[in-house]
């Protein structure tokens, strides 16, 4: 019988993201469909985990098929392959999904970490299902794991796991945690239900990184406060705790840039002709593009607000420039989530009306979910590309889009409040997304500048990017978990 398989993203709960981009493979007895990532980093470590081999342990729901992993929870992808990886599932009933994942980590932790206290939705019986799922993943992490196991968590839904991990792990395995998100100021922390539980939890790991230093910082300030027992070394980046060292270390993620360009360099034009037909852009209009989860970390209020007083203050952008935002629908059971649809879809409707004529909207917003050739002839054609974010860990949105103009002409305005304003620089358009002033004069100014700025922008900014790309940031990552294993050998990581 054909079965499919399908990879959760690790903060993906399986919702489906419309993507058909799926693999067949020809595994002999078993017929096996496996559906591709969408990007980012389950995409980056796919390609890892077949040179290396070994196991990667992810959570699964009802929407992945049980009867692959009948036997042990053990299926090796792509099957009758050289390279060989076992994915293993830890299985997650409706109602542990909901306490685990929209609950604690999504109605809890992400507004945490974001600094939004105001918006953290916290329930007791939430936090027993983040406790009881992360002992589950350490229960399946501890069965596979050796003397020699390097164990690499990933992200905010894990953050209890390292300590249950480390307390039992056999003694030569090294515990490694990365944290996607920001971590907040103390100030912000306080507001953790169980703070002193989490950074016992995370103070498990040897090694603990975040995008960039800042984040470090914050966390070592949070230990200090909250565990006046722990030995927090600011100039060394080490916590001593309960006799275990941990390091924290900064490396910002990157994109794998060479396959975005190679896509971009490869598509046709009669893609944009039929994007632009699908979304009504006129030809010869400038096309502004923004590309976000609907997520309120990610300022898509706030740029509307600046796209109004653009069209407001600088007219002669109407009919000439459209905008288009590509928004996906994201943990929409959350009631800040949905707030925030019907917010931003009122405020499109708004300017629309407000500004609109016969032939063209100034405002495009789309929910669709773009195939990766899509969303790249996107990236590619727009003009300019706004990330708001009010706060972000890193985005890789900024880093896609820089990846993708190859004819070296494209503007990326910037809110500084996004990691990846600190990896790139100067050399975006940087806003403030609160200060809309501000913010529409910089769209203006990008739109208006000279093809010879923007070429010189954007030329540092695909340097900085095809430099710091997704090989180099796992290499990073590889460097600073081989020097807590060896500590006595000097390895540079720079
Ligand atoms: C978290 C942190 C950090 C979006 N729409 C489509 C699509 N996407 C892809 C993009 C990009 C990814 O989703 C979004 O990544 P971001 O980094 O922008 O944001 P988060 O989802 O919030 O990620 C963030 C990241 O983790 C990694 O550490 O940078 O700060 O919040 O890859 O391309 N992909 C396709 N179609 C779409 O319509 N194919």
């Amino acid at each position: 019988q054909p079965y499919r398989h399908e990879w959760v993203n690790g903060d993906d709960n399986g919702e489906d993201d419309g993507d058909d981009n799926e693999n067949s493979n020809d595994p002999g007895e078993r017929d096996v469909t496996v559906d591709e990532p969408t990007g980012g980093l389950t995409a980056g470590l796919d390609p890892i985990m077949r040179a290396i081999g070994g196991t990667w342990i992810a959570w699964g729901d009802g929407s992945a098929d049980r009867a692959v992993t009948d036997e042990n929870d053990c299926v090796d992808v792509p099957p009758g392959s050289d390279d060989q990886y076992t994915l293993r599932r830890v299985w997650l009933s409706d109602e542990a999904v909901d306490g685990y994942y929209t609950g604690y980590s999504n109605r809890v932790l992400w507004p945490l970490c974001h600094g939004m206290t105001e918006l953290l939705e916290y329930r007791p019986t939430d936090l027993e299902w983040y406790r009881h799922v992360n002992r589950q993943f350490a229960d399946a992490v501890l069965e596979e794991a050796t003397d020699e196991s390097v164990i690499w968590l990933q992200d905010y839904h894990l953050g209890l796991a390292p300590s249950m991990i480390q307390a039992k792990a056999p003694a030569g395995a090294t515990v490694a945690q990365f944290w996607h998100i920001p971590w907040p100021d103390p100030s912000s922390f306080a507001a953790c239900p169980n703070a002193r539980e989490l950074l016992v939890g995370l103070l498990g790991s040897d090694v603990f990184g975040f995008h960039i230093e800042r984040y470090g910082t914050a966390f070592l300030e949070c230990v200090e406060e909250t565990l006046p027992s722990a030995t927090v070394d600011y100039r060394e980046r080490t916590v001593r705790y309960d006799g275990h060292e941990t390091r924290i270390v900064a490396t910002p993620m990157g994109v794998d840039a060479n396959s975005y360009e190679e896509r971009a360099r490869e598509i046709g034009d009669d893609r944009w002709d039929s994007l632009r037909e699908r979304y009504d852009i006129p030809d010869g209009c400038a096309v502004g593009l923004g590309v976000d989860r609907l997520d309120y970390t990610k300022g898509i209020p706030e740029r509307l607000a600046a796209l109004e007083r653009l069209f407001e203050g600088y007219p002669e952008w109407r009919e000439s420039f459209t905008f288009l935002q590509k928004a996906t629908p994201s943990r929409t059971e959350i009631p800040s989530y949905d707030r925030l649809g019907r917010q931003v879809r009122s405020t499109v409707d708004h300017i629309n009306e407000r500004f609109g004529t016969d032939d063209w909207q100034p405002i495009v917003y789309t929910e669709d979910f773009l195939d990766r050739a899509d969303l790249t002839t996107l990236y590619r054609e727009a003009d300019l590309l706004v990330v708001s974010s009010v706060r972000d860990g890193m985005n890789l949105v900024a880093q896609e889009y820089v990846a993708s103009s190859i004819d070296g002409d494209g503007a990326l305005v910037l809110s500084e409040h996004a990691g990846a304003a600190n990896a790139l620089g100067y050399p975006a358009f940087t806003i403030d997304p609160a200060d809309t002033d501000r913010f529409a004069r910089t769209v203006a100014d990008a739109l208006g500048a000279p093809k010879s700025e923007r070429t010189t922008r954007m030329a540092a900014l695909r340097t900085h990017v095809f430099d710091h790309d997704l090989e180099w940031w796992m290499d990073q990552q590889f460097a600073h978990i081989e020097a807590a294993r060896f500590p006595a050998v000097d390895r540079r990581v720079n």
